[in-house]
């Protein structure tokens, strides 16, 4: 038997981190050994890369070479998520993934399979949770916002227009999970993990 791999998906500051944390503690609380892995890893040498762009609107790149890089950043880490899952028997909690993807690189006017193509053959979640906002006025108002490239409420309501495509892939086991206080997010999410978090016996999918 497996370890599940879960995702915690959503728009700039709607409390990715703060979820994928406390979702994690409260795993460990109960036993299970987990490991939480954020998206985009700014520590590899192609993080790096990725960290200097969004930082700084002066650092040059095409937007079909900065979303290869996204998506290179996710197979850099591709053998360490299967080990995890599979030689270790851990959690894997995922803090964006290849919806980030898709949806920020869509927004910009890329093709929405143009943008899944590189991901293919990365392993599928056995659960995505997105978090979901209606008015985005709720998340840019949110501490530290604007800080990044990034970071425009324009763009952001585009993306949040891209994620909801999502919402017509139903096996790919996706759900939703509306604004409300942080302790109230974290026990929804907490009660549509529980279902899967006891291990998988089917194989890894693929995108
Ligand atoms: N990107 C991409 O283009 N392509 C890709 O493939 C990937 C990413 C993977 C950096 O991501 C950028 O990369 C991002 C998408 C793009 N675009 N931008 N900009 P990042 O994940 O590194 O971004 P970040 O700087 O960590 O921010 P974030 O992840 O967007 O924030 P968050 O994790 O969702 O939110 P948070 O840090 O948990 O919470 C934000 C604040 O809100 C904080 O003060 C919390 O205390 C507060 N909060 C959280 N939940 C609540 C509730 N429920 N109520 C009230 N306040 C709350
Ligand atoms: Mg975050």
């Amino acid at each position: 038997m497996r370890a599940p791999l879960i995702v915690i998906e959503g728009l700039d500051r709607s409390g990715k981190s703060t979820q994928t944390s406390k979702l994690v503690e409260r795993l460990e609380d109960t036993g299970r050994s987990v490991k939480l892995i954020k998206f985009p890893d700014r520590t590899t040498s192609i993080g790096k890369l990725i960290d200097q762009y969004l930082k700084s609107c002066e650092y040059k790149l095409s937007d079909e070479s900065i979303h290869l890089l996204f998506s290179a950043n996710r197979w850099e880490l591709h053998d360490k998520i299967i080990d995890l899952l599979t030689k270790q028997s851990k959690i894997v909690v995922l803090d964006r993934y290849v919806y980030s993807g898709v949806a920020y690189s869509s927004a910009k006017g890329l093709g929405f399979q143009w943008c899944l193509n590189p991901d293919i053959g990365m392993p599928k979640p056995d659960i995505t949770i997105f978090l979901k906002f209606n008015d985005i006025v709720q998340t840019t108002a949110r501490a530290g916002f604007g800080d990044e490239r990034y970071e425009v409420t324009e763009f952001q309501t585009e993306v949040r227009d891209q994620f909801t495509k999502f919402e017509s892939f139903p096996e790919w086991h996706n759900v939703y999970v509306d604004n409300k206080s942080i302790d109230e997010v974290h026990d929804e999410i907490w009660n549509l993990v529980k279902p899967v978090i006891d291990g998988i016996n089917e194989e890894i999918q693929k995108f």
